[in-house]
């Protein structure tokens, strides 16, 4: 039996969270679900990729500590970039210590990542005190951000079992934190409750996968089989000779899959 799901307009409205709202809004308008995800190694080349490829995607997606040249005043850049573009930062930090520890991690040290990221994500391994931590931050900052919770991984072997899924699940849905939850980073559609965002990494064009365990899906099976709102894609963007051509077939791919979900 076919699912039709709401529209990205028709989410905006019905979503719990600002921050969810604003992201389906984004979608809606740059007709995108596609995030890329910028995984090099200086500030020039993030800066660079996100130049040609802004016009064509709803979120940035960083892992900050791989910069090797890092200055404090780069997190600004890519904030101004955001407001540019129109497209949500979303740090892949996967938080996964004591609600203690996790609470230094995003707001301390030299990346302070709740200043500047708009969504983080966390393993749920640890049990409700990884999202708590975070959350209490975002409260007493008076923040508008969001949170998803890795409930699934693309990499071959991975331990995560169906169970500890569910549990994911269950963890996402907690009254205590539907101020902060707004979905998963995962291989599979978890609920239809538009409220919760599914971002599917792992994928590419040309599926297969890398020399390390990375398992790609394509951008049509990511979001009609597997029921990604958004995917991610990395590699199959910044590898690519023309980055913004890139871009433009995967935004493509991605949205003309969106269309078949909806109607
Ligand atoms: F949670 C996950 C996961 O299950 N698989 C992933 O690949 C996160 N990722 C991230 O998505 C990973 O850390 C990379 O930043 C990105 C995928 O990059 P690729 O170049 O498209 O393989």
């Amino acid at each position: 039996k076919k699912i039709i799901r709401p529209t990205w307009a028709e989410s905006a409205q019905k979503c719990k969270l600002q921050i969810t709202a604003r992201l389906y809004n984004i979608m809606h308008k740059k007709k995108t679900n596609l995030a890329v995800s910028v995984d090099v190694h200086s500030c020039r080349e993030v800066k660079k990729i996100i130049e040609a490829v802004g016009l064509h995607v709803c979120i940035v997606k960083t892992h900050i500590d791989i910069i090797e040249d890092f200055v404090p005043e780069f997190t600004k850049e890519l904030q101004d970039l955001a407001e540019k573009y129109n497209f949500l930062i979303f740090e892949d930090r996967k938080f996964a210590d004591i609600g203690n520890t996790v609470q230094s991690q995003y707001s301390r040290g030299i990346y302070k990542i709740s200043d500047w990221a708009d969504i983080v994500n966390v393993h749920p391994l640890p049990g409700k005190g990884v999202i708590s931590g975070l959350q209490q931050v975002v409260k007493d900052k008076g923040l508008k951000r969001g949170c998803l919770l890795v409930a699934e991984m693309s990499s071959a072997g991975n331990l995560i079992t169906k169970d500890y899924t569910q549990a994911s699940l269950r963890l996402a849905e907690a009254d205590e934190h539907k101020d902060f939850v707004m979905g998963f980073v995962c291989q599979s559609r978890l609920t239809e409750d538009p409220s919760m965002i599914h971002m599917v990494p792992g994928v590419k064009l040309s599926s297969g996968g890398d020399n390390l365990g990375q398992q790609y899906t394509t951008p049509e099976e990511a979001v009609i089989k597997r029921g990604a709102d958004i995917i991610i894609v990395g590699r199959g963007i910044t590898e690519a000779d023309n980055l913004k051509e890139e871009a433009e077939r995967y935004q493509k791919a991605g949205y003309e899959a969106y269309l078949k979900t909806v109607s």
